[in-house]
Order: structure tokens, then sequence, then C-alpha cells
């Protein structure tokens, strides 16, 4: 099996978990490798049918919008090898370790443990929400090219509330192509993906969810509600 992922990337400030804990996200460009690319997105392409549409307004998360096409790691694991594989690679999560300067650890949850989360149609978004456990690793299978399209992740650390996320000046936004990945503060930063704003756009990503030996995850049923 060839490499997946860059077992050295780490970005280049030699103080990741600083800024994690200021910007509560970490870019990770070009994460996967050119192998790891193409055989996650075969992987993931070919498990599509099996994913579901899932056109909704999420209560426990102020009503926000979801238009995308989802799967739950309860099936992943049983048509895929491959991503729970990568999911407990202990090279990946010793990245993250070195990444968040501290402890990450795999969750038991086998829902939200790896999912895959595919916008596909215009207007197509994730919306507003922080996440049950306290750090998500994104990557990108497919994205769009030009930031233009849509598809960023806009985000706020240390958010007071979702309704923050676009009342406040402090939000950013983050533009990913294939093959990057970013590590997310996700339990406190407030985020959400931009609508997709044309046709034949496609924004297709793995997230993993993980945890910290003393976190206390905050359990929603948002989980329930988009990979159920
Ligand atoms: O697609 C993204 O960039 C974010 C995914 C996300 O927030 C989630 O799955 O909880
Ligand atoms: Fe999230």
């Amino acid at each position: 099996m060839p490499r997946l992922f860059e077992t050295n990337a780490l970005p280049p400030e030699p103080d990741s978990a600083g800024r994690l804990a200021v910007d509560g996200y970490l870019p990770l460009p070009g994460l996967l490798t050119a192998d790891g690319l193409v055989l996650l997105h075969q992987e993931a392409a070919g498990m599509e049918a099996l994913a579901r549409r899932r056109d909704f307004a999420m209560k426990c998360m102020d009503d926000s919008p979801r238009h995308m096409t989802t799967l739950g790691g309860q099936v992943i694991v049983e048509a895929s090898d491959m991503i729970p594989a990568l999911y407990r690679d202990p090279g990946l999560v010793g990245l993250l370790t070195r990444a968040a300067g501290e402890p990450v650890i795999e969750i038991d949850d086998p829902v939200e443990r790896h999912v895959l989360n595919i916008l596909h149609r215009v207007g197509d978004t994730h919306g507003a929400h922080t996440d049950d456990y306290p750090y998500a690793l994104v990557l990108f299978l497919e994205a769009p090219d030009d930031p233009a399209d849509g598809g960023l992740l806009y985000f706020l650390p240390h958010a007071g509330s979702l309704y923050d996320l676009d009342a406040a000046d402090r939000a950013r936004t983050a533009h990913h192509r294939a093959g990057d990945a970013y590590l997310l503060r996700s339990d406190t930063t407030a985020h959400r993906v931009t609508p997709l704003s044309r046709p034949g756009l496609r924004r297709t990503v793995l997230n993993f969810a993980y945890t910290t030996p003393t976190a206390r995850p905050h359990r929603t049923g948002s989980a329930t509600e988009l990979y159920g």
C-alpha cells in the first residue's frame, strides 16, 4: 500500500500548537500524497452510491442549513478498509498530536469517527455549527480551484455562540485544494462551509474526529441528524 499522507507534513511555523490555540485552525497543505489523493478519491467515489442526500435546517445549531450528501462512519466501516485504517494510523495520530501539542486520540463513536461530506449542487452548504469532539481533521478529496466558487471554510475561534460567526468581524475564511487538509479545534471554533456558486462544482471531504484524554465531549443530536 503506498503512503497516503506526508509523514513530515507539519506547517513551517515552529509553534503550530500555539497557532491552533489562538486561531482554532491549522492548515496542512498537501497533507495527502499524490497516491493518497487518488486512492482516497476512488474509495469515496465507490461509496457515493451509499451516501444520503440531506436538505434540512439543524435545530440544535440555530436552524443553520444543511444541503449536502453524507455518509456516516457506521456505513464507511462496512464499505472501506482504507479509511478506518487511515483514521487510526499511528503516524497520522502522531502528526496530529505534534500539531496540537497535546495527546490526540481516537473517539469510540462509530458514526462521527470518520464521515464523508459531499457538496455537489448549486447552493450546497454545510451550515454553521461546532462539533461534538475537540479536534477535526478535514481531508480534501475534491474542491473548487477558484475561491470565488465557494466551498470555503468560514470560521471563528473561541466563539461565544453561532450567531457570532456572522456578526463578529473576527471570522476568517480559508480556501483549500484537493490533497490539502486542516486541523480544527472544532468544539470551540464556530464554522461553516460557504455555498457552491455554480453547477458542475464538487467539494468532497473526509472529516476525522478526535478527542484528548481529558476532554469531555458535549454530545448533541447533530451527528444523528446528519449521518443517521
Ligand atoms: O467541510 C468542511 O470543511 C468542514 C466539515 C465539518 O465541519 C464537519 O464535518 O463537521
Ligand atoms: Fe464541523
